[in-house]
């Protein structure tokens, strides 16, 4: 059997709120459906996040049913798992997965389906702190694959071993009787040998978030084809999305380099990451030739200034932001002795020093004088320093 396996493709994601983005979406998810038609895929699953919205707007539970309508049509079956972007965190809220008669969805109540002899599980995304009762449910779910010819399991999560600084369950978590796990939740594509057969993530299929552009480029935007004869990762098949949005990321130090960036672009309109190290000066020209050269040519244009000999590779938009600065400006009318108190509670409490931050606060009162204080402060309240503790 065959068997397409798809996930976090976001759909009604208005990306810079650009109907061409929110199209974009529409059009690669439409791209997948047709080529897994084409492949005469027997049936697909879906790891999480099919909408952006946990309540999308109706042009994309039309154009998500117009999509289910050709596949069942094809007499393929669509199964999925609400990821985080799915579920509304509210008692009684119903995911908008149950609005088509075509889904099977699977849910803690009801996580398992048979596909001839395919065994499919799965579960909707579990926080971390819920952790304790998704693995859990997860034990339950490998004694039940354990006897049986292929299992596939759905799940939306992080992986620590993946993704060490966004995950909810370790490896160790999951149960070993799987042949296919079907991951979704991390925009990246991921193929690992595990359980009975192979992890897999196949990422987001389009680029979601900016951080996404390295990997986009490296790999692309698709999914999974798999053959359920021999799961293994060298018999995976990477099916590559043709209608993803180009993204560019292109650096300047000179209007001049603008020029011959503009050359190449023909075709399809990129979105445009423009990093320009320069001067403040220097900067307003290759900004001018850049809307000029480059603005027509593009969807959009992000363009950030770097200081000459700033790592480029740094986050933020490239200006230094201070908390302390931070604190001072949005204490404009306050005397500067004041302005210097809230800046030394910041430094200490940040250090987690409460004494030090106490003492700091005796010092002023003692310095300023309490009467004063009270009677001149904005709020005329007295400062009650056991409001620290
Ligand atoms: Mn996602």
């Amino acid at each position: 059997m065959l068997f397409a396996h798809i996930a976090d493709t976001h759909l009604g994601y208005r990306q810079y709120n650009l109907d061409e983005r929110e199209e974009d979406f529409y059009a690669v998810f439409d791209e997948a459906v047709d080529r897994i038609i084409h492949a005469g895929c027997d049936f697909v699953v879906h790891s999480g996040d099919l909408f952006d919205d946990p309540r999308p707007h109706v042009k994309a539970l039309v154009r998500v049913r117009e999509a289910l309508e050709r596949l069942s049509d094809a007499g393929i079956k669509f199964y999925c798992i609400a990821g985080n972007h799915d579920l509304l965190m509210r008692r009684g809220a119903v995911p908008p997965q149950k609005l088509y008669r075509e889904v099977e969805f699977l849910t803690p109540a009801r996580p398992v389906r048979r596909h001839g002899d395919v065994l499919i599980a799965g579960l909707p995304y579990f926080s971390k702190i819920h952790r304790r009762v998704l693995v859990e449910k997860l034990a339950e779910l490998g004694r039940m694959a354990e006897k049986r010819s292929t299992c596939v399991l759905l799940l939306h999560q992080g992986i620590r071993k993946y993704f060490p600084l966004e995950y909810e369950v370790d490896l160790a978590d999951l149960p070993r009787s799987f042949h296919y796990y079907a991951m979704g939740h991390i925009h990246s594509r991921i193929l690992d040998e595990f359980g009975k057969g192979v992890l897999a993530y196949p990422g987001s299929t389009e680029v979601w978030r900016v951080d996404e552009i390295a990997e986009y480029e490296r790999s692309g935007k698709g999914f999974f084809m798999v053959d359920t004869e021999e799961i293994s990762p060298e018999r995976l098949e990477w099916i590559r999305l043709e209608r993803v949005r180009p993204f560019r990321r292109v650096s300047f130090e000179s209007a001049d380099e603008v020029q011959i960036v503009a050359r190449t672009l023909d075709g399809r309109r990129p979105v445009l990451k423009v990093e320009v190290r320069s001067t403040q000066e220097e900067f307003r020209r290759i900004y001018r030739e850049v809307v000029e050269q480059l603005a027509a040519k593009a969807l959009y244009i992000d363009v950030k200034r770097l200081e000459v000999g700033e790592d480029a590779g740094r986050k933020g938009s490239g200006e230094r932001i201070s908390v302390e600065q931070l604190i001072r400006e949005s204490m404009k009318d306050h005397s500067s002795g004041e302005q210097e108190l809230a800046v030394e509670l910041f430094r200490r409490l940040a250090a987690g020093d409460v004494e030090a931050a106490l003492a700091a606060a005796r010092e002023f009162l003692e310095r300023e004088g309490d009467a004063e204080w009270t009677r001149d402060s904005p709020g005329g309240e007295q400062l009650r320093l056991e409001g620290f503790r």
